[in-house]
């Protein structure tokens, strides 16, 4: 593996990655009560479990933004599924740590996906104005409260309890954009390893370099352990949690394929909820992102499937298959240009075309874009791919399926169509 690339400085904040639905209706689990875990030592924290109630998560709040379908995806649990490549993937990940450190890190895969917007972005140091805190990229309960955009929600009240190295698994939650490797709801893993003074005198380094070159002796190797020869790349990156910051990216399909992010903790985080004078690394690793490479998966829409022609195909601890499709349903494109309005956004209207269209739609792309010089009037042309991985689809439901795409884009985003 090819681990040092130069540098790439990024200057924009790669927090919050882009993104992208019909979709099987999960098979509604009757609402779990929520089990209430023992109070930790160090904190008292009301761990909830299961799927939340619907009324839990659509709430009615003026703030609400969430939709049945993606309240439909919660509690799936796809990484507690042991047959299911991201139960596979997690699994795997799992024994790579085991057996780096024995018995060091403890885990977690069941934490409530329901957060405060304090655990999901103030005790990350997440910046008040940051725009992954808009309703735009993220999903409200309400004021106060998210479907966690990501593991790192968990970081802070980990530490809290006392855990010094800990993995958290768990479905996150985005608006985003649709195509091929972003998907509303996907798994994260959060990884965290927290260094004594003991650890970095032994060591003879100084407590940034020890944390930073044991996070990438640990990823690299991670990498390895997965994919065997894979190419890989590490790019400077920035997130509000850590310092420095980085990506690795995976050479996959003809395209650098962006997979984790990492760093050494901002030192608050761990004077504030933990205990001063340590250090740590921390990473969030996109799930999807490596089970596709794993196992040669083209679409992400894929692991959401309840085709039996896709779930047999994998088995606990078979880190061997590869996905064969099952068989290459044509594509239908649908073409839509409007005058934009305020209220219209990308993410606003692949939230919508989701909605509609669920996992048929493959992807949504802006192919023209332009502004009227006399009136400043801008236009947009998009594209809908829509495209079963199951079947033919056939013409009368796709236009149907279109005719009410146009209707609501008109009426909830205001555009005026051309
Ligand atoms: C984060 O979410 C940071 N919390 C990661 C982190 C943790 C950094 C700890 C430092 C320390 P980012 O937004 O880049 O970062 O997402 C992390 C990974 O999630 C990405 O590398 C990618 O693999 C995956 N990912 C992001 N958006 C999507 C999406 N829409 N669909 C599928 N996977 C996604
Ligand atoms: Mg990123």
């Amino acid at each position: 593996m090819v681990s040092s690339c130069p540098r790439l400085t990024v200057g924009s904040c790669s927090f919050q990655g882009r993104v992208c639905p019909l979709a099987f209706k999960s098979a509604s689990r009757p609402g779990r009560s929520h089990a209430v875990a023992p109070a930790c030592v160090a904190a008292a924290v009301e761990l909830k479990t299961g799927k939340p109630l619907r009324e839990e998560v659509i709430t009615g709040s003026p703030d609400n933004n969430i939709t049945d379908y993606i309240y439909d995806k919660m509690g799936m649990d796809l990484h507690r599924q042991p047959d299911h490549p991201i139960g596979i993937i997690k699994q795997a990940i799992y024994d790579y740590f085991e057996a780096r450190n024995p018995g060091l890190f403890t885990k977690f895969d069941d934490r409530f996906p329901i957060v405060s917007t304090r655990a999901n972005f103030d005790e990350v140091l997440v910046p008040a104005d940051h725009i992954s805190r808009s309703p735009n990229d993220t999903y409200y309960v309400d004021a106060n409260t998210v479907l966690r955009c990501h593991t790192s929600a968990h970081q802070a009240e980990t530490l809290r309890a006392g855990h010094s190295a800990f993995l958290v698994t768990g479905d996150v939650y985005r608006r985003d954009s649709i195509d091929a490797t972003h998907y509303p709801v996907f798994h994260q893993m959060e990884g965290v390893r927290v260094f004594s003074e003991a650890d970095w005198l032994a060591s003879g380094l100084d407590p940034t370099k020890l944390a930073e070159r044991d996070l990438k002796d640990a990823l690299e190797g991670l990498a390895r352990h997965l994919f065997g020869d894979v190419e890989c790349r590490w790019i400077d990156a920035y997130f509000p949690f850590t310092e420095p910051s980085f990506e690795l990216e995976i050479f996959f399909k003809g395209k650098w394929l962006e997979v984790l992010g990492c760093g050494v903790m901002e030192q608050r985080i761990l004077d504030d909820n933990f205990k001063p004078g340590h250090k740590a690394w921390a990473f969030g690793l996109g799930l999807e992102r490596l089970a596709m490479v794993l196992f040669d998966v083209p679409d992400i829409r894929v692991f959401w499937s309840n085709d039996d022609r896709f779930l047999k195909q994998f088995s606990a601890g078979d880190l061997k298959s590869r996905f064969k499709p099952y068989s290459k349903f044509p594509a239908c494109y649908k073409d839509m240009a409007f005058w934009v309005s305020p209220e219209f956004s990308e993410n606003n209207l692949c939230e919508l075309v989701r909605s509609i269209g669920g996992d048929l739609v493959e992807e949504v792309t802006c192919i023209d874009t332009f502004t009227n010089k006399k009136t400043g009037r801008t236009s947009n042309c998009y594209r809908i791919v829509y495209r079963s991985m199951e079947r033919s689809l056939t013409d009368e439901e796709i236009n149907a399926l279109q005719e009410q795409v146009r209707s609501q884009v008109a009426q909830v985003l205001k555009v005026e169509l051309r």
